[in-house]
């Protein structure tokens, strides 16, 4: 069983607890506990089989967990689970993911009118009941049915870096089972190879003379846990228990390119394509691009040439949307876009100043061993008390700390960072004395996100007045499948932002992965510019840079659009400058 599995049932067990209005500090325990095994770089089964190791030994699980742990290891749950799920339906738990709905009214809603469906809670709201009970009233119950909607919209829908990992693990799987020799190629397809930040199933296609046999294999793993359809060229199946859809298609090399494009996607991208064959004389399927008059195959074996013989430069996945890729791919205009390798360093990060769980030494060389020439470490400020922000004396002695790390040599370059809040009047956290002996201010809204969007503009413009502060971070504050963005007036901040020579902030955090294609191409077209940062609180979070490179690529960024491509100097000098 993976960590994440066994983290998943005791989260649900602590939203379940929650609902029953369990001893708070409890519901916290478990909540923490299902954070660290998530976290966890080992396998939290091996810990358990060795038998030179303790469970508890890991820091933050203690004993009561400890033994969760073995029983969910043994019959995959556990007995306050099970006798949770007898007082309340699983589906109380969908409930949870609704915006704006605590435990507090779920528990008064299941109690009150028998309902644990979405459904049943939406008539509720729809029929004006939910008001009849104690401190309800019209406008939550507006507020719910608008969450619902949004909840509708993600349902079903999985992470993007959630998704990489299963393809990933499938596909090292696929290919050591058949010996590698027969299956050429093994590519991931649809949402995911455009990266786009949630995907609804995960599409693999393979070539080669054992393809059939991977398809087998595939629908042998052992995690499926339902096998949905097995052919001759394609086999689907559900896996894990988050049963994510997969979707896997055997090729001749023949047509391997043209059904690669096909199963890429977009839709709209491919009705585009279809429709440019046509009037050039050919029709495009997946089996290849053939020429109308005698049906002749002219393209197919790679998606490089059925591009070129439609005339077009070989589209990137990312721009694959049909918002002007083809036109530029025609006019040879396609932007040369950023790069992984590009990124120099990784400027937005915690450590245990704050809420991150390690020292910035371990940051440090984590990101030294990466390749970085450089990082910022910007912990949290002072109003986010529950992470432990720092007030203006831990500032001006944290700034002075680094300074004298990188006179000492004893390691990557860092940069004094902070990630300032962006107090409710847009004024920031920590006063601009201290501010100024800092190398680098991130400022950051995390809190009273739901204001009104002209009052939200206001504070944002007002954050962007202060002249320490150098970039936006996550400027929209969503949550992916969780939580909406704040609403404001993004253009009329935009253009403030590239006036100030303030960047704007790509968070590369699976969860956020803010700002997305439609903002950023927005942004630039303001003139503003773009730092690209993993916000990470463990080491093992810097390699998230990845898919903050793939959102700067579906934004059409270049590396001339992204700080921190620049070497260390250049990159100071780049950022607004000081006053
Ligand atoms: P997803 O899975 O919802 O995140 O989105 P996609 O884009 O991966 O969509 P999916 O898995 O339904 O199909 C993969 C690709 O196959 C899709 O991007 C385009 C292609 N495709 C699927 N169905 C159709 C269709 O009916 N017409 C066209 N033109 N292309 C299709
Ligand atoms: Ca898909
Ligand atoms: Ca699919
Ligand atoms: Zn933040």
């Amino acid at each position: 069983m993976e960590n994440r599995e066994i983290a998943r049932l005791i989260a649900e067990t602590a939203d379940l607890m929650e609902i029953a209005s369990e001893d708070p500090f409890r519901v916290r325990s478990y909540r923490n506990a299902a954070g660290v095994i998530e976290n966890l770089p080992e396998r939290i089964e091996e810990i358990a089989k060795d038998e030179k190791r303790k469970l508890t030994d890991i820091p933050g699980i203690g004993k009561g967990i400890a033994a969760v742990i073995q029983e969910i290891l043994s019959r995959g749950s556990f007995e306050r689970r099970d006798k949770l799920l007898e007082k309340y339906p699983p589906t109380a738990l969908e409930l949870l993911k609704i915006q704006g709905l605590g435990p507090k009214t779920i528990a008064a809603v299941i109690d009150r009118f028998r309902v644990s469906t979405i459904d049943d809670l939406e008539k509720l709201c729809r029929e004006q009941k939910l008001r009849t009970l104690p401190r309800m009233g019209a406008k939550l119950e507006e507020k719910i049915l608008r969450s619902i909607a949004h909840y509708r919209k993600s349902a079903g829908r999985f992470l993007l870096a959630f998704g990489v990992q299963v393809a990933e693990e499938l596909i090292a799987y696929l290919q050591n089972g058949t010996d590698g020799a027969g299956l050429d190629q093994i590519t991931p397809a649809g949402s995911l190879r455009r990266g786009k930040e949630t995907i609804g199933d995960l599409d693999l296609l393979v070539t080669g003379k054992k393809a059939a046999r991977a398809l087998e294999r595939f629908v042998q793993h052992p995690k499926v846990t339902e096998v949905l359809g097995k052919g001759e060229n394609k086999a689907s199946a559900r896996i894990g228990i988050e049963g994510l859809q997969v979707d896997v298609r055997a090729l001749p090399p023949q047509s391997y390119g043209s059904a690669l494009q096909y199963f890429t996607g977009s839709k709209d991208h491919n009705v585009a394509l279809r429709q440019l064959a046509l009037k050039k004389g050919y029709s495009l399927n997946e089996y290849g691009l053939f020429r109308t008059k005698d049906d002749r195959r002219v393209a197919g074996r790679t998606e490089e040439e059925v591009y070129a013989a439609l005339g077009l430069e070989w589209i990137p996945p990312e721009l694959r949307e049909n918002q002007g890729e083809i036109e530029a791919a025609a006019s040879g205009k396609l932007p040369r876009l950023v790069e992984l390798s590009e990124i120099r360093g990784d400027i937005h990060m915690h450590t245990t100043e704050s809420d991150g769980r390690v020292p910035l030494e371990e940051m440090a060389a984590a990101a030294q061993q990466r390749g970085y020439e450089y990082i910022a470490i910007t912990d949290h400020s002072k109003a986010l008390a529950m992470a432990n922000g720092l007030d203006e004396k831990r500032v001006v002695a944290f700034a002075r700390r680094v300074r004298e790390w990188n006179r000492n040599g004893s390691g990557i370059r860092i940069f004094s960072g902070l990630e300032c809040d962006i107090l409710k009047d847009g004024s920031m956290d920590i006063a601009g004395d201290a501010l100024a002996e800092l190398d680098l201010v991130i400022a950051s809204v995390h809190s009273y996100m739901n204001m009104e969007p002209a009052e939200m503009t206001d504070r944002l413009l007002k954050a962007l007045e202060n002249p320490y502060v150098k970039v936006l971070g996550h400027p929209t504050g969503r949550l992916l499948l969780n939580r909406e963005a704040y609403h404001y007036d993004f253009e009329k901040v935009a253009e403030e932002a590239a006036r100030r020579g303030v960047a704007f902030e790509i968070n590369a955090s699976p969860e956020r992965l803010d700002l997305h294609a439609t903002l950023l191409r927005i942004a630039k077209s303001k003139g503003a510019r773009f730092t690209i940062s993993t916000d990470a609180h463990h080491p093992a979070h810097l390699a998230n840079i990845r898919f903050g490179v793939l959102m700067a690529r579906r934004g059409w960024l270049t590396a001339g659009d992204i700080l921190n491509t620049l070497p260390a100097d250049k990159f100071l000098r780049a950022l607004r400058p000081k006053p």
